[in-house]
């Protein structure tokens, strides 16, 4: 808990470290309740600074005993407060030694060590290691650790840590022990042991130079069959770094553990990655195509990180995006090529522009690289992670695929084992191709989504096209006044036959057919095409290659034309999402002043079209058939109406499916096979006949409801068993009832089936949806200590469920509210991130705004908040 104001850390305060630890040797007696841990610090002093007090940090620590250079130190000759432990100023080089015990069986944060589902854990990153024992926590010390585990045989027979095991054997006590020593220097938030009942499925993996690299998954016994997707993820992770990036991996043995109880998606401790067991496990029969996809993506990415953030890590944590955005943007490209490079990209757009825009526009936004922070832990956000990629994807835009692995190769090998900045990164990819980039920094510093203005003339007599493309930044808190950005732009003038035409500006010897990239750098640009005979359509921002907001103003027929004929497939989706964007906008006002609704031609037209002439990609199909969701519609609004969005959005998506009734049907049909698998093909199929389902049962016509019953009943695979469910879950029929009892009935006993479960009867637009998700907070499968529990209730509830969520009462706002204070004296990262849904109460009409608000000034007033809540309610507010 919090002292009155919590301390601002900044950016510009930061001062290298006073000691550096050459060598960490840990030793853990681990038992519940209390575990004992002894640490020996082999320290240096830094010969840079003057001579300064070794300060470890420290917290909830039961402090044993405490020695320097083997002579124990009576309690006044160190400080012992709060968070720290003073040893005042220490030879160059001496050795320290302390002795604590900690309770991990009562820690509820799911940070430093603790039980889940009775195996010990840990979670270092950011600050959890100063939970353990005490140290300078901070990434810019990296020392060398040996760790020693030991335990009751019996109930911990599997004890893992970092690195190689180098001894193992019996105590005379009857416990037993293993010793872990990782060759590899590290900052101890990378730092990870586990201890438990637990099996491995084990392979191999030969890299490029030819070392054998052992792979362990280990799991609990019961989740023994379900690693397979996993390993079979890791070893293609493996390769395509290698190819991609150059990158092998450099111990002898790597090593995943799944726990049930984790705050994050996963962790990238060096060698013995934690996860949360959402993003290993996977059968058929429990995972659909998207947990597929999501296993399969944090497994490369963490994986990714032993370059991107282990070798290679941050000096501070104000440098978080050099290893996330970086990894991020890496994992990103390894999904692109291991799917649809389309259907990634979209759904990558689809997060940012909903989500991060959202956060950018906000009382949180904050620079890619922020400048101050209270909680390290509410700063690993969508800008640090998804638009810090975006940075990262952009250098590799200017730059060229080969200049940035230049630039990258460089980067790894000058700053091997080092801590170092994200100045650091863009200068290596300076010195390496030779680029200046003192513009681009920007993009680090200054928070806030760019709007591109950008307007075309066409003089046909001249046979010139003219664009002028405008930029500006929208100030945000603590940034008034903003300045031009490096932006690559990325476009192509389309013909009326459909076909790019050749481009060449002004001064231009020849002419480039396609997609060009150009460079704004200034806040007014103009620039002219030539030899330009008819008026084009221009194809903007194609694979929307900046995050920016983009204004042109197109007509109805030129979207539905770029939908049709853009060579870009990102830009054929976009033009779709925008037409309909703006059909569902007229719909949203005619609701609102008491028009009758219309369904809009042209966009029938367009629909009608994708349908019957499919192409050969049918995940992009399925993508370009749905709907902008509400949350992202939400974010174009000015005050939101929640239900009005609902209401215009639903009428769409019914009138949609009554006119295409039977294309939609024939589609389904079509799609359905008689077996499963797995293909990227097969995925698409199954895709595809489950977008036309959602859009059918838009009809509540009692043909299609019993298609979806005979759905649910058959299904052998848990996509197509959820995609009718959560049709059914939308409709108030006895169906509905009946289908998700007997889903309980059958998966009761599996967790991440269960959370399945919950987060669709929380998502249901239906009007008894809060009462209900009230009524499954005191469900056994509800458990407010589990992270994934709470995410799929409430935080599906609060973030998935627009208008139940935003009901006029308040009634979903004190709900949220209530589980924040709740949750709070437990754990409070997640509770932090549970409160964001009303962080965005200024965007709303009056009604909502004042009670969102209200809400949020409840939780500011009580007593011993955590500083992570705090943080989050007291920036919002301000
Ligand atoms: N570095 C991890 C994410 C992570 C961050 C913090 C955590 O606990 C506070 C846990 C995991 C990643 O990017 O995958
Ligand atoms: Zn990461």
């Amino acid at each position: 808990m919090r002292e009155a104001t919590p301390r601002t850390i900044r950016r510009e305060d930061y001062t290298p470290p006073p000691y550096f630890v050459e060598h960490a040797d840990l030793g853990f007696e681990l038992g519940d309740p209390v575990t004992r841990v002894e640490a020996r610090l082999t320290l240096r002093r830094n010969p840079a600074l003057p001579p300064g007090p070794l300060v470890l940090d420290g917290q909830e620590l039961g402090l044993k005993r405490v020695a320097v250079d083997g002579r124990e130190l009576a309690p006044h000759e160190y400080t012992l407060t709060e968070d720290h432990l003073d040893l005042g100023i220490l030879p160059e080089r001496c050795t320290v030694e302390t002795s604590v015990e900690i309770r991990p069986g009562e820690n509820t944060s799911l940070e430093g060590l603790y039980l889940s589902s009775g195996n010990f854990c840990t979670q270092c990153e950011a600050e959890g290691f100063r939970k353990i024992t005490f140290y300078p926590d901070r990434p810019d010390v990296m020392a060398r650790f040996s760790t020693t585990l030991s335990a009751d045989p019996a109930r911990y027979p599997v004890l893992l840590s970092n690195g190689n095991p180098v001894a193992r054997g019996e105590l005379p006590d009857g416990r037993h022990f293993v010793t872990w020593e990782d060759p590899f220097p590290k900052p101890c938030y990378l730092f990870a042991l586990v201890a438990g009942n637990l099996v491995s499925l084990e392979d191999t993996f030969t890299t490029a130079g030819g070392r054998e690299v052992k792979l362990e998954i280990w799991v609990e016994p019961r989740n023994a069959e379900k690693c397979g997707h996993a390993m079979h993820s890791l070893k293609q992770a493996m390769a395509w770094d290698e190819r991609v990036f150059g990158r092998e991996y450099d111990l002898d043995i790597y090593m995943i553990v799944a726990v049930d109880d984790f705050n994050m998606g996963a962790m990238e401790n060096k060698g013995l990655n934690v996860f949360n067991s959402k993003y290993v496990l996977a059968q058929p029969e429990t995972a659909t195509d998207e947990d597929y996809e999501g296993i399969e993506a944090v497994i490369a990415h963490e994986y990714f990180h032993n370059w991107s953030g282990n070798r290679v890590t941050c000096r501070d944590w104000f440098q978080l995006s050099l290893k996330e955005g970086f990894t991020v943007f890496r994992d990103q490209q390894f999904t692109a090529d291991m799917t649809s490079r389309a259907v990634k990209r979209i759904k990558d757009v689809n997060l940012l522009r909903t989500f991060q825009f959202r956060e950018d526009g906000g009382p949180l936004a904050h620079p890619v690289r922020p400048d101050a922070y209270q909680e390290i832990n509410n700063f690993y956000t969508l800008t640090v992670y998804e638009k810090g990629a975006e940075v990262v994807r952009m250098l590799h835009t200017l730059l060229g695929p080969e200049g940035f692995r230049r630039g990258t190769d460089r980067y790894f090998e000058r700053f091997d084992g080092q801590a170092v900045t994200c100045d650091d990164f863009v200068q290596a990819l300076e010195e390496a191709t030779g680029r200046d980039l003192s513009r681009f920094r920007r993009w680090y510093s200054q928070a806030g989504t760019p709007v591109l203005g950008v307007s075309g003339h066409h003089d046909p007599r001249a046979r010139t096209y003219t664009l002028t493309v405008t930029q500006h930044t929208p100030p945000t808190p603590g940034q008034p006044d903003k300045l031009p950005l490096h932006i690559p732009f990325a476009l192509g003038l389309v013909g009326p036959d459909g076909v790019d035409l050749p481009l060449r500006l002004a001064g231009e010897a020849e002419a480039v057919a396609g997609t060009r990239v150009l460079e704004l750098t200034e806040a007014e640009h103009a620039f002219v095409f030539e030899a330009i005979g008819t008026t084009p359509v221009p194809s903007l921002l194609r694979g929307y290659s900046a995050p920016v907001r983009l204004r042109y103003d197109y007509s109805d027929a030129e979207l539905a034309f770029l939908m049709a004929h853009d060579t870009d497939e990102f830009n054929r989706w976009d033009a779709g999402q925008r037409l309909a964007e703006r059909v569902i906008t007229r719909l949203m006002a005619d609701y609102r002043d008491g028009r009758p609704l219309r369904l809009d031609e042209g966009l029938l037209a367009a629909y009608r079209k994708l349908l019957e002439d499919p192409g050969a990609d049918r995940r992009l199909l399925a993508q370009a058939l749905m709907l902008p969701s509400e949350a992202y519609l939400a974010e174009q609004s000015d005050a939101i109406d929640p239900e009005a969005i609902h209401n215009a959005r639903e009428f769409l998506r019914h009138a949609l499916a009554q006119e295409l009734r039977p294309i939609l049907l024939e589609s389904y049909h079509a799609h359905r096979d008689p077996d499963y698998r797995v293909s990227p093909e097969a995925i698409g199929r199954r895709r595809l006949k489950n977008v036309c389902l959602g859009y059918l049962m838009a009809l509540h016509d009692e043909t299609i409801q019993a298609l979806c019953m005979t759905q649910y009943r058959e299904a052998d695979n848990m996509t197509d068993a959820m995609a009718a469910l959560a049709a059914l879950a939308q409709v108030d029929i006895p169906g509905r009832i009946e289908a998700l009892a007997h889903f309980h009935g059958r998966w009761r006993d599996d967790p991440l089936v269960m959370d399945k479960w919950l987060a669709l009867q929380a998502t249901s637009s239906l009007p008894g949806t809060l009462e209900e998700v009230k009524r499954l907070t005191r469900h056994p499968a509800f458990n407010l200590r589990n992270p994934n529990k709470v995410r799929a209730l409430i935080g599906a509830f609060a973030s998935g469920n627009p208008v139940r969520f935003h009901d006029p009462s308040g009634a979903g706002y004190l709900f949220l509210a209530d589980r924040v204070l709740e949750l709070d004296p437990l754990n409070p990262q997640v509770a932090a991130r549970l409160l964001t849904p009303l962080t965005q109460w200024r965007r709303y009409e009056p009604g909502r705004r004042a009670l969102m608000a209200g809400e949020l000034k409840r939780v500011l007033a009580t007593p011993q908040l955590s500083k992570d809540v705090y943080e989050i309610a007291s920036k919002a507010l301000g």
